[in-house]
């Protein structure tokens, strides 16, 4: 009776521990991404930051975590109901209306292709690597 019963609970531990390991195998670690803020309008030199980003993790997010950890990295947003955050300035530099002036969402992927996301920082979810570059800049009216 004992023997049965020890082997039934070693049965049930080993289905425990069969499932918990196949959990374990779904989880993904961070992955790292820089940040550049680049100027295009100014002489200035750009700076760039390194962060480790939860796995898909938002752009947001990653910004978020450097702007706690670095003293030279700034940024504010509002909040759009229809897209998320719009990034207004960074470092104290704001976009402008009047002057057309805008931050840029931009990212170098690690095969060096730059794309121009089609979301906003709250919603880009940059790949492992990716160089993210935040430009100000204008837009130009068609
Ligand atoms: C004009 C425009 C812009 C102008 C807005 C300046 C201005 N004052 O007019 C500029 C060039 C700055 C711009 C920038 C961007 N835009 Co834009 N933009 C548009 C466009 C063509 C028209 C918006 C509009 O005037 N609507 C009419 C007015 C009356 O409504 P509104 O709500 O007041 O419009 C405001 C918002 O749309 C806001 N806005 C514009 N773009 C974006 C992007 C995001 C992420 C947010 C939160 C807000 C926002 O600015 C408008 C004026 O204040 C739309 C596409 C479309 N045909 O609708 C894309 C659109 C809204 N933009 C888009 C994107 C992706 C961007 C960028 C992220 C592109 C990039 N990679 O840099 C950046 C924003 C970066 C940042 N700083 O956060 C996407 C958003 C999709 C999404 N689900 O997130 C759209 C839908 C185009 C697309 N790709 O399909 N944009």
């Amino acid at each position: 009776m004992a023997f049965r019963l020890l082997a039934l609970l070693s049965s049930l531990l080993f289905a425990f521990e069969l499932a918990s390991s196949a959990c374990n195998s779904d989880i993904e670690g961070p992955y790292p991404i820089s940040l550049v803020v680049y100027n295009s309008l100014a002489d200035v030199q750009n700076l760039t930051y390194t962060t480790d980003i939860a796995y898909r993790g938002i752009l947001l997010g990653a910004m978020m975590k450097i702007q706690e950890s670095a003293d030279t990295f700034k940024f504010t947003i509002t909040e759009n109901p229809d897209y998320g955050p719009y990034l207004v300035s960074v470092n104290g530099v704001a976009g402008n209306d009047n002057e057309q002036t805008y931050w840029e969402l931009l990212a170098q992927l690690q095969n060096g292709t730059i794309i121009r996301p089609d979301v906003g920082v709250g919603c880009y979810i940059p790949n492992p690597h990716d160089k993210v570059i935040l430009k100000f800049t204008k837009w130009e009216c068609v």
